[in-house]
């Protein structure tokens, strides 16, 4: 049922406070409603290039621990001070919006080494270019997500490069929320999850290897996630809603010719698949962080960076919503944040002393205070996250 332009807010959000998550809110699109029914060297030799009512948000987030103002990440640290090297942080996708933000925010520090991982290698130069990134604080290599191929090359490139790797960001993801019919991998796998949950799976775990060689005082691997895979959330509770289910279109390799194109088994939901990625993201960060913290010392984390309303995530949605989505975000939600600002805390994640913590989910207050979040109930599931990771080796061959 298409939701009511005038029905959208505030109602919709004092439904969720009274247990009614979707009161007033079915099946949707616009703004999730449906309105039409609708170490570092020098220099590099190749394949590595060096380029040149308001709503009220804290009753809804819970945090687990106190708030801790987060300070700004270049500033001396007695770790930093220890560190006599740059550090090598790969991001994907970070040709544009947070990934780029990232990608300048670490630059900028000069501490930093960006490795900008991405599918168009002209896009990601420009970008930086147009970013004012300095030449010396990043180089670019091919890696497309949505090719395990690709993937498998771009850790045989980055091993060749010579460079020890930090801190590794799996950040890219693409969001089909008008798609009727899915679309696939190279390797067949629905794109969503194939891009932002399979194809991360597959490069985390290839250079994990790479990160527990590193000599770095505080290596990091992390992986965005969302508010909106979190039903513990207003934003969470926007349908489609994340969930999946007992995994059996996971299981049955994401594909409509032998299965289901969903993880939960049913019918093609763009949005849906999106959300459930995400929830894939955070599943398995803390399963990295069971397995292989204690271990290695790796400092496995997610985070929800805001609400990013003016970035390319949204570029295959209506001209409607891409208009209306950043000020109903800054003036109603108040989850707004900018580029710039989502790209310090994401950097902050990568690089800030106080946040080493393993197997958090890290979000911000209105202060741009970092805290520890708290999970949905399907995204924290230890036994889920067991088999999410163990499918999806699976379906890489790796198990
Ligand atoms: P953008 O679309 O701006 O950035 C996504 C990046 O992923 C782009 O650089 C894109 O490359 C890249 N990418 C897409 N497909 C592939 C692929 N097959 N292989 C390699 N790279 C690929 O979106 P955002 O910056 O908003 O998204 C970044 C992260 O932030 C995502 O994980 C998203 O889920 C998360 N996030 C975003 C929020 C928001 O409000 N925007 C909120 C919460 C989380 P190209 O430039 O070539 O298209
Ligand atoms: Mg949401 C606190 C309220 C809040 C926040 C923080 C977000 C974040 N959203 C909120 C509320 C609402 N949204 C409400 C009340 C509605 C109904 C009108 C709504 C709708 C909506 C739509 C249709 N919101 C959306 C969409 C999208 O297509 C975006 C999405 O789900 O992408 C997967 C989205 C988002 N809202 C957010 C955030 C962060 C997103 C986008 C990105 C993401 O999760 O990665």
């Amino acid at each position: 049922m298409a939701l009511q332009a005038s029905s959208f807010l505030p109602s919709a959000l004092s439904a969720h406070k009274e247990g009614k998550a979707n009161g007033g809110l079915k099946d949707s699109a616009f703004l999730g409603v449906n309105l039409s029914e609708h170490r570092i060297k020098s220099s590099f030799s190749s394949p590595l290039l060096t380029s040149g009512k308001r709503l009220n948000a804290s009753t809804i987030i819970r945090a687990q621990t106190a708030a801790t103002a987060s300070p700004a990440i270049n500033k001396a640290s007695p770790e930093a001070k220890r560190t006599l090297r740059k550090g090598n942080a790969v991001i994907t996708g970070a040709s544009s919006g947070l990934g780029l933000a990232t990608a300048k925010a670490l630059a900028e520090t000069g501490k930093w080494n960006v490795v900008m991982a991405c599918r168009d290698f002209l896009k990601a130069e420009k970008a930086a270019k147009s970013a004012g990134m300095a030449k010396e604080n990043y180089s670019i290599m091919h890696l497309d997500l949505a090719s395990l191929d690709s993937v498998r090359q771009f850790v045989r490139n980055f091993r060749q490069s010579g460079m020890p790797l930090d801190a590794l960001v799996c950040n890219a993801a693409v969001y089909f929320p008008t798609a009727g019919e899915p679309t696939y991998t190279a390797d067949g796998f629905e794109m969503s999850v194939g891009v932002n949950h399979i194809g991360h799976f597959l490069l985390a775990r290839e250079l994990l290897e790479d990160m527990k060689q590193s000599d770095y005082p505080s290596r990091r691997l992390i992986i965005v996630g969302s508010i909106t895979g979190n039903t513990n959330t207003l934003a969470g509770n926007i349908p489609p809603k994340a969930n999946l289910g007992d995994l059996r279109g996971l299981a049955g390799g994401l594909n409509e010719t032998t299965g289901s194109a969903m993880i939960d088994g049913g019918k093609f939901d763009g949005a849906k698949a999106y959300k459930d990625s995400k929830v894939c993201n955070m599943l398995t960060m803390q399963e990295f962080h069971r397995r292989y913290h204690e271990d290695t010392g790796i400092s496995f984390a997610s985070l929800y960076p805001g609400c990013i309303a003016t970035t390319g995530l949204f570029r295959e949605h209506i001209g409607l919503f891409r208009t209306l989505f950043p000020p109903f975000q800054k003036y109603i939600t108040k989850g707004f944040v900018s580029e710039e600002e989502a790209g310090n805390r994401l950097a902050q994640v990568v690089s800030d002393p106080s946040l080493t913590k393993s197997g958090v989910y890290w979000s911000w207050n209105k202060n741009s205070a970092s805290f520890e979040n708290q999970l949905s109930q399907e995204a924290s599931d230890v036994e889920k996250a067991r088999k999410v990771w163990e499918m999806t080796e699976k379906l890489l061959g790796l198990a």
